[in-house]
């Protein structure tokens, strides 16, 4: 998921992470000798023996860096100048390659300006829209810019952690169905709305499979009565899923299919009532002419609207005129197994104000995935 974006993050905090060590580097060799001891009274040692494991760094808030380790902190105080030690230059260089203090770093915006245009192509590039980037590049410079900051580990760590909150920014807080059927009157009603072929249908089957797993008793209404095939292909997955589906005839009023839903799922105590719907119709105004009556006869509780996380751009476009015209309250996003870009869940809740509840991660049941943004974020920058 999200290969090649993950990977030119990697890239691009290296290269804030390295430009942050020259301006440190740097301070570090315009500083005076004296206000360099006062920082931290030194009774100067060295390590005096060759063995790596011996090597017991000063004060408490100093961290060893090991290039292919993630940072660990080291305790057993000794007196050896921090400031110092920073970067190692003896023999132990090679293993510790970077060892700082939690130090203080005011950087400008020329010190960071062209990692910072770097990760806005970047962005681009993967199809995080336009206002999404903006809002993160924003945040960065915020975050990174202009006053003094604390580097508690490594110059790298602090960038992440300004990315992690940037991305955090745009992702929102992401929608607990679980949380929403605990807290409302039952059955839940959930509309899947979408183009054709987006994934609704096989989604319906996946949250249906997720809800029942869950401990929730689920009722599918085949709403779909525009396409042939459809109510075949929502019976075989209902089926398999073990729930009840309800349907019409093909070409019946799909309004009818999800009332007869949701009354079944109220004679029988169910929890939720998962509706299709049909992506297509004679033509547009139809298909919106339908979703209304729909609307007007069962008043969904949530509107999920449905769409695949490779179309990108005009995945984010679809869903803001979707949303503009007949509302959403959710998406779904499918397919994420195949989008090595990742711009479509990064932007879409930013630029159409709503959450994102479903990743789809693959073409079996159990492919489905909350959205947790920060999850994601973790995933994205590798931790
Ligand atoms: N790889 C992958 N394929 C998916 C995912 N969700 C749906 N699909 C596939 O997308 C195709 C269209 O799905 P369908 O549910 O029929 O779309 P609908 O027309 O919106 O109902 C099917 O072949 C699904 O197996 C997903 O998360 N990952
Ligand atoms: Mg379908």
């Amino acid at each position: 998921m999200f290969k090649s974006l993950k990977e030119k993050l990697k890239g691009v905090t290296r290269k804030f992470g390295s430009n942050i060590d020259e301006v440190i580097e740097r301070e570090d060799v315009n500083k005076p000798a004296d206000e360099e001891k006062s920082v931290s009274q030194p009774e100067k040692t060295t390590p005096t023996s060759g063995d790596k494991n011996e090597f017991k760094p000063d004060s408490q808030n100093i961290t060893v860096l090991d290039n292919d380790r993630s940072p660990s902190p080291v305790s057993e105080p000794k007196n050896i100048s921090a400031e110092k030690q920073r970067p190692v230059k003896t023999g132990f260089a090679q293993k510790f390659k970077v060892l700082i203090t939690e130090r203080e770093i005011l950087l400008s915006e020329k010190d960071i300006q062209e990692p910072l245009e770097e990760l806005e192509l970047i962005l681009l590039e993967n199809d995080v829209a336009y206002d999404a980037t903006e809002a993160i590049i924003e945040s960065m410079r915020r975050n990174l810019v202009g006053q003094k900051r604390k580097i508690k580990t490594s110059a790298e760590d602090f960038v992440l952690e300004a990315l992690k909150n940037a991305l955090l920014d745009v992702l929102g807080e992401g929608f607990s169905l679980k949380d929403y059927i605990d807290s409302h009157e039952k059955p839940v009603k959930i509309l899947f709305t979408g183009v054709n072929g987006a994934g609704k249908t096989t989604s319906i089957a996946k949250v249906a499979y997720y809800l029942k797993n869950n401990g929730y008793s689920v009722v599918i209404g085949s709403g779909d009565t525009f396409r042939a095939g459809a109510n075949e292909q929502m019976k075989t997955h209902a089926e398999r899923v073990g729930v009840k589906v309800i349907n019409h005839q093909e070409g019946a009023d799909p309004s009818a299919v999800l009332f007869d839903a949701v009354s079944y799922a109220k004679a029988h105590d169910i929890d939720v009532v998962l509706g299709d719907t049909a992506g297509r119709f004679h033509n547009k105004t139809n298909l919106m002419k339908q979703l209304d009556k729909i609307k007007r006869v069962i008043s969904p509780d949530i509107i999920s609207y449905v769409d695949e996380a490779v179309a990108g751009n005009d995945a984010v476009i679809r869903a803001e005129e979707f949303n503009n015209s007949v509302g959403t309250d959710v998406v779904v996003l499918t397919k994420a197994d195949m989008d090595v870009k990742g711009g479509a869940a990064i932007s879409i809740a930013h630029t159409i104000g709503k959450p994102v509840m479903f990743l789809g991660t693959g073409q079996s049941y159990s492919d489905i995935t909350p959205f947790e943004p920060e999850k994601v974020v973790n995933d994205l920058l590798g931790e």
